[in-house]
């Protein structure tokens, strides 16, 4: 059973027990335990099987680890089964609804007999819901949109794609004289690999008319609400963007309320409530003398309670308040730390432009190096390179190197592993390269022992230098491969080999919370964009999006070290 799984249930039964009103400790309590195990790192089944403890993973306690064992064990929960068997059946679909509380979903179930989403659709549709005592046209109404929201919300969009789309928007708006500060919060700001919507913040000398002239964009193909200050909409692609204007001097209070996460924002508020403040959307009450404080920047927002600004990409309620109280925040990576790209494809494969002209983007972009890795020659339909071919291309590099000054191409390979663990190239020409990144193309439905055996093999090998995309996924299309990656990990702790955080941004492999549990063991990450052509080369900020996510600081990604240090690194024969 996947740890998503698990968190579904406890998800449910903190819902079925709010309904029950039972107090709200509790309740809290499975809340809490259903976002640690969703977001845990390590796969629960696999602890569970070697024995190990399940409540040193904070916010599971003694109980809940009792309950994840059952369900893991038997597949079922005995608590969670008594507790259902209380309420009609597919209560919990309704709940999950906004806007319909206990009392209302109660009273769909047992009037209507209603029981999922679709059926509640129905209801509405051919105005029974509207007939229900006490509920109404307004309310029926009102559920409809909540529902096809949540349908949206359900189809989430890779960030690759709705970041471009906010940028159009963006730019598009910076043009209206008086409009600043256009900056997008909620997942996309936190640079989670999926969004559900787009949540674009900004000030304006007068809002009003920044509205009028979002909705009147040409990329706007349904206006779902419109009013003085906000606007949603939906644009070309489906995507649904919701767009708020402040005043200047509220900008930061407003941004910090809408970047989230929610619960990083709940428990933020929980915990200042008590010292008598208010924080909200326009700024921080004093309660006592109910004045309202606004803020212009966030982190004039976070100062005044006494913390460290917490950049959005850590802003998920594990941790990150507590540490910003101590000043533990780290200083993650940034974009402007890398030093060059570790990973990319030329014409000599699957690539686009000449090795020259990546050479000559790259030197561009202020790199000091890039590494060409091409695919070997196992990839056929890559044109992948065999011994005399890459041969040639490293003699071609290397008159590149000598001709060409303030950039360094590295020679390298992306070098297939073999189903059996062995390198698709030898090792005289192997050893004979800058840099060797290895990684897993074919036979993808291996079992989690076969896979897991074949990638450490590869580590272990001492050809190899980085393993590229480790668990191969492509996201919305490809699953990722069975492997146990705490084992693939420690393997490569051992071996001081590198892990590649892939910055493509239908991969973003290793993703935000394996990479977490990477640089925790040690291990060493590299971002590479796997550019196929000169524009790729950018999207190495998706990969710092992961990176941040992960907590990594410059240290812990290679390809921020400049040339020589990273040739330390390297540690190869040239
Ligand atoms: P998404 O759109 O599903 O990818 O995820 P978000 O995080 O962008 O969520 P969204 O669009 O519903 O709301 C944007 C942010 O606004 C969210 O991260 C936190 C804040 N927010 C939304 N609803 C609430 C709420 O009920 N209470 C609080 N404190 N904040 C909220
Ligand atoms: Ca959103
Ligand atoms: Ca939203």
């Amino acid at each position: 059973m996947k740890n998503s799984e698990v968190a579904k249930v406890f998800q449910d039964i903190a819902d079925l027990l709010e309904l029950k009103g039972e107090n709200a400790f509790k309740i809290r309590a499975y809340q809490k335990a259903a976002r640690a195990i969703e977001h845990y790192p390590r796969e629960l089944e696999a602890m569970i099987n070697e024995g190990e403890d399940l409540h040193s993973i904070s916010g599971v306690g003694e109980a809940i680890a009792k309950k994840t064992t059952e369900l893991m064990t038997t597949g079922r929960l005995g608590y969670y089964e008594n507790l259902k068997a209380e309420f009609p059946q597919g209560i919990t679909n309704l709940l999950a609804i906004p806007g319909i509380g206990p009392k209302t979903a109660s009273k769909l179930s047992n009037e209507l007999g209603i029981s999922s989403v679709d059926e509640l659709e129905r209801a509405i549709n051919d105005g029974r819901v509207a007939q229900l005592f006490g509920l109404g046209e307004k309310t029926a109404d009102n559920i409809l949109h909540q529902i096809q929201a949540l349908r949206r919300k359900d189809q989430r969009i890779p960030i690759g794609e709705a970041l471009p789309v906010v940028e159009e928007i963006i730019a598009a708006l910076h043009t209206i004289p008086g409009v600043k500060n256009l900056t997008p919060a909620g997942s996309l700001r936190r640079f989670q690999e999926t969004v559900g919507d787009i949540d674009l913040m900004g000030t304006a000398d007068a809002p009003k008319e920044a509205i009028d002239a979002f909705v009147a964009l040409p990329q706007v193909r349904q206006v779902l609400a419109q009013g003085s200050t906000k606007a949603s909409v939906i644009v070309s692609g489906g995507l649904q963007v919701d767009l708020r204007m402040v005043e200047h001097d509220s900008f930061g209070s407003l941004l910090q309320y809408f970047t989230g996460n929610k619960q990083h924002n709940i428990s933020l508020r929980e915990k200042w409530r008590k010292q008598e403040l208010k924080l909200s959307e326009y700024g921080i009450t004093v309660v006592a003398t109910g004045k309202l404080e606004k803020y212009a920047t966030e982190e004039e927002f976070y100062h005044r309670l006494g913390m460290q600004y917490i950049p959005p990409e850590i802003r998920e309620a594990q941790g990150e308040i507590e540490k910003a109280e101590r000043g533990a925040i780290p200083k993650l990576v940034e974009l402007s730390d890398i030093k060059g790209d570790l990973h990319t494809h030329t014409e000599w494969s699957d690539g686009h432009d000449s090795i020259e002209e990546l050479a000559l983007a790259a030197q561009a972009m202020g790199y000091e190096y890039i590494a060409i890795t091409e695919h070997s020659v196992g990839r056929a339909i890559a044109h992948g390179l065999d011994v005399d071919r890459l041969r040639e291309q490293v003699a071609e590099t290397k008159a590149l190197n000598a001709r060409l000054s303030g950039i360094r191409l590295l020679t390298g390979i992306e070098v297939d592993i073999r189903a059996d663990g062995s390198l698709d190239l030898p090792h005289e020409i192997l050893s004979e390269l800058d840099m060797v990144t290895a990684a897993v193309h074919s036979a993808m439905n291996q079992s989690e022992e076969k896979m897991t055996r074949r990638v450490i093999k590869a580590l272990e090998n001492p050809d190899v230098d980085m393993i590229a995309h480790p668990t191969c996924r492509l996201i919305g299309e490809r699953e990722p491969v069975s492997m146990d990656l705490e084992a693939v990990f420690q393997a490569a702790a051992k071996y001081n080999k590198i892990m590649e955080i892939s910055a493509m941004p239908d991969r973003l492999d290793l993703k935000d919370i394996h990479a977490f549990r990477a640089r925790e063991l040690g291990v060493k990450l590299a971002i590479g964009t796997d550019a196929h052509s000169i524009a790729h080369l950018g999207l190495m900020r998706f990969g710092i999006g992961v990176a941040r996510r992960a907590w990594c600081e410059p240290q812990h990604i290679l390809n921020t070290l400049p040339l020589a240090k990273l040739l330390d690194s390297l540690n190869r024969s040239r």
